[in-house]
């Protein structure tokens, strides 16, 4: 049977944490003394109910408890060289399988001068996670010396279909700042399940519901996000917000009665 997202789904939506920056940006730029162990960020991730958890392999061998359905990131890259981006495979799919992953996810920066030899490496790692049973991701990033702006909307609609056109189960994207312009890439990506990335802790929780409430009218499965959550005085209420907004539909004033102001 084809392999699907349906692990990482409740009602047709989904909420993955993300935790893979330490890997991405380091230690000293997004973690404080909590969210710099690993153990606090999968507790946060049970208790708020996420539907699924995105860890690097060395986190997950040391750390994954198997409760929160998994997705181990097969590539990655430090944010310390400099120049055109790229993320090669650091895991292979039978360890992401090993360590008890549903699915695997992978960067393409797509733009980027050597976009052709990540696009080649997902199309196998595709393949590979399709023929083990496992769902394959990407995170479609358009970044480099090509790209002016990476959330322009033609751009996003364009790493959207991107994601169906290499054989990819859900593609993770960066928001476009509104609705109207975010359901075209929505559309462009076809049966390929969209989940918005979160980016840097927003200027208040109001600001980053409104985005997701956007991002779920404009047809998207849900949210991968990280530092919007764990970077949170009050994770599990953000994470009981976000429950409002992505499964059960409510709106943002809603959402926001979640969370002590
Ligand atoms: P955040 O919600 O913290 O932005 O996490 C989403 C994510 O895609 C991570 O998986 C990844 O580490 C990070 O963003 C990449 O960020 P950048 O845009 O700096 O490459």
């Amino acid at each position: 049977m084809k392999p699907t997202m349906a692990p990482f789904l409740r009602k047709g939506k989904g909420i993955l944490l993300a935790y893979d920056q330490g890997l991405e940006h380091g230690p000293s730029k997004d973690f404080n003394e909590k969210s710099v162990d690993p153990q606090y960020i999968q507790e946060i991730a049970w208790k708020g109910k996420f539907t699924g958890l995105i860890f690097q392999k060395g986190v997950a061998e040391k750390y994954y408890d198997g409760k929160t359905p998994l997705i181990i990131k097969v590539n990655g890259k430090t944010s310390l060289p400099r120049g055109e981006p790229i993320a090669s495979q650091i895991c292979s799919v039978k360890q992401a399988k090993a360590l008890g992953a549903k699915a695997v996810g992978y960067t393409i920066y797509l733009g980027s001068v050597y976009e052709n030899l990540m696009l080649q490496e997902f199309g196998r790692i595709q393949q590979e996670a399709h023929e083990m049973g496992l769902a394959a991701i990407t995170w479609i990033y358009p970044r480099g010396e090509a790209v002016p702006n990476d959330t322009a909307p033609e751009i996003i609609a364009y790493a959207a279909r991107t994601g169906l056109e290499v054989g990819a189960d859900a593609v993770k994207i960066k928001y476009t700042g509104d609705s109207e312009t975010f359901k075209w890439a929505v559309k462009s990506a076809g049966a390929v399940r969209v989940f918005m990335s979160g980016g840097p802790k927003a200027p208040t929780d109001e600001a980053f519901l409104t985005q997701v409430k956007g991002v779920m009218n404009a047809g998207a499965t849900g949210l991968a996000v990280g530092r919007n959550v764990w970077q949170h005085e009050h994770p599990l209420e953000m994470a009981a917000a976000l429950r409002e907004i992505i499964l059960n539909g409510q709106s943002v004033e809603t959402a926001l009665g979640k969370l002590a102001r």
